[in-house]
Formats: C-alpha cells, sequence, structure tokens
C-alpha cells in the first residue's frame, strides 16, 4: 500500500537538490529517529548522536554491512523542534552525482527511511504547526521563482504579512458570530444598536477582502511571468527583433516572407519581470496548409498575450491588414521596424522607430520595453488600502478569497432583507471557514495532499 502525507511517524529521506551532475548536493531526512539512522551508516556514529543541534559533522558514508565507505560529506544535525519540520532531521552534504546520490539514498532506505513523497518536509513543518499553509505555499513558490517580482512576493507571504491579514479578517468574523449566537440565545433582547454594528463589521470585512482580491492579477503576472507575443505581417522583422531580446540566434531570419511557421518561445527576464515571449508566424492569408495553420496559432497567442509588440516593417510601410489589426488590438505596442535603412518611410504617430539590425540603439528600446511592463503590471494591480507587501498568490487562494467574499455579501444581504440571524450568522460562518481553508485551519485532508503534492521533491 502507497504511503500518505499523514503517516508522520515514518522517517523519511529525499534528494533536496536538482538530479544531475553538480559539485555538491543536499540528502535531506527527518523524523524522530533520523539522527539515529543515519549514525548507523556514518564514520562517526557518536559524533553525530552527541551533536547538538545546527551542528556541521564531518565523516564518511559507510555501509555498515561491507564497511565500504560511499562518500566524504558534511552532516548538518537539527535537534526537535528547531528544524524546518519540527522533527529531528539531519541533512547530508554529500558530492553531486547521479551515481553518490543513489548509492547514499539506497543505503538510508535499507536503514528504515522511507522515500519522501513531495511536499511531505513542508507537510510535516505544516502539520506540526511550524508554518500555515499560505507560508508553507510561499516556500514553494520561492523554490519556482523566476524573477525578482515573484521572489518578492513570495517572500512577504513567507513573512506571514498575508497570513496575518487573513487571521485579522477571520478573527472579526469569528467575534461576530460569537455577538450573533449570543442574541441567538436571547432573541427578545435585540437592540438595533447592535444590527448597526454588526453590519458595520461585516461591510469593514468585506472590503477587506475586496482589496486582497483585487491584489490577485498584478500577483499573477509577477508570479507566473508575463506573456509578450511579437505580431506582424510576414518579413517585418519579428524573429530578427524576438533573436534580440533573448541574445541567441534561436528563430531562423531570411529575407523569404514566411520564413516562421510554427510560433517559438522563451523565457527572458525584462527588469524585475519574468517574461515568456514568443514569436509568431507572420500574418497573411495564405494557400498554404502549413503557413496556414501557423498563422491560427498566432491568433491564438494573441487572444491570450498580456501583451503585444506589433511590427511593421518601415520600408514598406502600413497597409489594411496593419489597420485591422491595430483596430482590433488597440493596446498593442506599434513598432516601426528597419529604421536604420536610408528608405524607411516616415514615423507615423503613435509608432516607435526600432531596429533588429541596430545592437546600439537597442538599449533604447529595452528600457522602454521595461517601462511599459512595468506600467501594464501596475494597471493590472489597483491595491487599494495594501501596500504592495500583501498579495495572494495561486488560483486556490483566489478561488477561497472569493467564496469568503461572496459568502459575506449573502450575510449582508440577509440581514438588509430583514432575514433571520440565523441565516445571516450561517452564511458569516460559510466566509470564515474559506478563509480558514486559505491558511489550512480547516483544510480538508484530501485537499492538503494535493497542495503538497505540487511542491518539489525534498521541499
Ligand atoms: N536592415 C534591417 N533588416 C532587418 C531588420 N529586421 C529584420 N531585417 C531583415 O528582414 C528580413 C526578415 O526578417 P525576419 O526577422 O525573418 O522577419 P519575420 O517577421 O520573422 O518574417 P516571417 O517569419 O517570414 O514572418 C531578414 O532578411 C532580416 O535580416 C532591421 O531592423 N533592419
Ligand atoms: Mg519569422
Amino acid at each position: 500500500m502507497s504511503r500518505t502525507y499523514f503517516d508522520r511517524s515514518v522517517p523519511i529521506a529525499a534528494l533536496a537538490t536538482p538530479e544531475g551532475r553538480s559539485a555538491l548536493a543536499v540528502i535531506r531526512t527527518s523524523g524522530e529517529k533520523a539522527i539515529g539512522l543515519v549514525a548507523r551508516c556514518f564514520s562517526r556514529p557518536q559524533a553525530l548522536l552527541d551533536a547538538e543541534g545546527y551542528r556541521a559533522v564531518y565523516g564518511w558514508i559507510v555501509d555498515p554491512h561491507s564497511q565500504e565507505r560511499l562518500d566524504e560529506v558534511v552532516a548538518l544535525v537539527f535537534r526537535a523542534p528547531h528544524s524546518f519540520t519540527g522533527e529531528n532531521a539531519v541533512e547530508i552534504m554529500c558530492h553531486g552525482s547521479p551515481a553518490v546520490v543513489r548509492r547514499i539514498l539506497e543505503l538510508l532506505y535499507a536503514q528504515g527511511f522511507s522515500p519522501a513523497l513531495k511536499g511531505e518536509f513542508s507537510f510535516r513543518a505544516f502539520a506540526g504547526g511550524k508554518t500555515d499553509l499560505v507560508r508553507a505555499e510561499a516556500i514553494n513558490e520561492l523554490t519556482k521563482a523566476s524573477c525578482e517580482a515573484a521572489r518578492q512576493d513570495a517572500l512577504w507571504r513567507l513573512t506571514g504579512a498575508l497570513s496575518r491579514k487573513l487571521e485579522g479578517i477571520r478573527h472579526l468574523m469569528v467575534d461576530l458570530l460569537a455577538d450573533i449566537d449570543a442574541r441567538l440565545d436571547y432573541p427578545e433582547d435585540e437592540a438595533p444598536e447592535e444590527v448597526g454594528r454588526w453590519a458595520q463589521y461585516m461591510q469593514r470585512a468585506q472590503e477587506e477582502l475586496s482589496d486582497l482580491l483585487r491584489t490577485y492579477p498584478g500577483g499573477r503576472l509577477r508570479q507566473e511571468g508575463i506573456l509578450v507575443v511579437i505580431a506582424g505581417r510576414p518579413n517585418a522583422g519579428k524573429s530578427s527583433l524576438f533573436n534580440l531580446l533573448v541574445r541567441e540566434e534561436r528563430a531562423i531570419v531570411s529575407p523569404e516572407p514566411g520564413t516562421t511557421r510554427d510560433w517559438l518561445e522563451s523565457w527572458i527576464s525584462i527588469g524585475d519581470f519574468a517574461v515568456r515571449l514568443v514569436d509568431t508566424a507572420g500574418l497573411r492569408n495564405s494557400g498554404n496548409a502549413v503557413e496556414a495553420e501557423g498563422v491560427r496559432r498566432s491568433q491564438a497567442l494573441l487572444d491570450r498575450a498580456d501583451m503585444i509588440l506589433y511590427l511593421v516593417d518601415g520600408t514598406v510601410g502600413l497597409n489594411d491588414e496593419d489597420r485591422t489589426f491595430i483596430e482590433r488590438f488597440p493596446e498593442a505596442l506599434l513598432l516601426w521596424n528597419k529604421s536604420d535603412l536610408p528608405q524607411c518611410k516616415i514615423l507615423p504617430q503613435g509608432w516607435t522607430a526600432v531596429s533588429a539590425k541596430d545592437v546600439r540603439s537597442f538599449g533604447g528600446f529595452e528600457s522602454m520595453l521595461k517601462d511599459t511592463l512595468s506600467a501594464y503590471v501596475q494597471k493590472n494591480q489597483t491595491l487599494g488600502q495594501y501596500e504592495a507587501q500583501v498579495r495572494i498568490a495561486g488560483e486556490r487562494q483566489e478561488r477561497l478569497l472569493r467564496q469568503a467574499y461572496e459568502a459575506l455579501s449573502q450575510a449582508i444581504a440577509a440581514q438588509d432583507a430583514g432575514a433571520g440571524l440565523d441565516l445571516v450568522a450561517l452564511h458569516v460562518r460559510e466566509s470564515a471557514e474559506s478563509i480558514g481553508e486559505i491558511t489550512g485551519d480547516i483544510a480538508p485532508d484530501e485537499v492538503l495532499e494535493r497542495i503538497f503534492s505540487t511542491f518539489c521533491l525534498g521541499k
């Protein structure tokens, strides 16, 4: 039978660094008996057993049966509750080849460790009360942060800024529920000023939820990256611009129109943001089935793009297809390419002259792009009363927050309509529970399993 996250008595071990070759690798273990089990295959068992928490112990990993030495390592000892998981733990720093790692892990499993499930160390930290769910998710976000903006946001969540905010809102509701419950016991004493106070409480909680919800679109862009699509008619210079931005000759460039058939993507950093940059097939009506499919795919990407860079060959100028495109995507950034060529036509209003051939002018273009991206992210985040530190992350948090908001709106509507207090309380309770699920105070087991199984192995 396969193990579940809830078998917390089992000692676990896993590689915490990427598979493959590296100078060093870290093998992580955790469990009440972790130190004793590692000591069984350590050249200096007593040194390990006697080590205080946070001590590094030098030695060899040795097979206790054959006495074969597997690797020279440093073992870092953590004593419960002062470890990431809250349990005893040893982190083994060994040499980073797949062969070394495999042998050490096999030896650890033979001593009684089980292979850790994905995110199981974080799960134990959560289950042991070392962290709440929002902060556990923030750790996972930090391991995946691909740009500075994502790192900053995840770090704020890790420090507990969002958890504290959510707990504050939930407490407000719990106080309110206690008040309503007391009144339900003595309904004859209901006073109008009390009803007015409850309405105020609910209003305040609803405003806070609404402000938090508004942080999501901007936060999502910061976390997941910004989809930027380069579009234009064939030969406009899209692939040339793409190559310049990704700083390698990724896309084929040729004077022949219709060179790029399928779209091509690359992740780059612009300023603080991770950008998924996509080069597309030149837009035109083509009788060629392959090219037509390429154009169809380009269109599909354009519909999802956060930002479009629309390129025109400045030596050719605008035609009706360009005008139709701009009408359809009025927010596209309009770029008049090939400005290095003397035959380039006069720059129309609203366009920016660029050259995908002139590397010297490229710095200016890149910084313009950076400013445009910042403005775009800014526009997508109306932070309301919050400082930039408090943003929600991920679909799960957004969905639960929306549920909390809607349940509270129902409570307010019920009270406005003069419905019974028990109905008002029911909706307030629903709302408080949704918030409790975000922080993990009341998350069902299968939800927890689903969340932690998306974490990295060894985290
Ligand atoms: N002088 C000059 N030539 C350019 C510039 N940008 C692109 N070209 C040339 O224009 C031709 C087409 O460039 P590509 O980058 O392949 O154009 P594309 O828009 O990707 O074309 P398709 O893939 O066919 O849609 C190539 O010969 C490039 O060298 C530029 O800024 N200045
Ligand atoms: Mg191309």
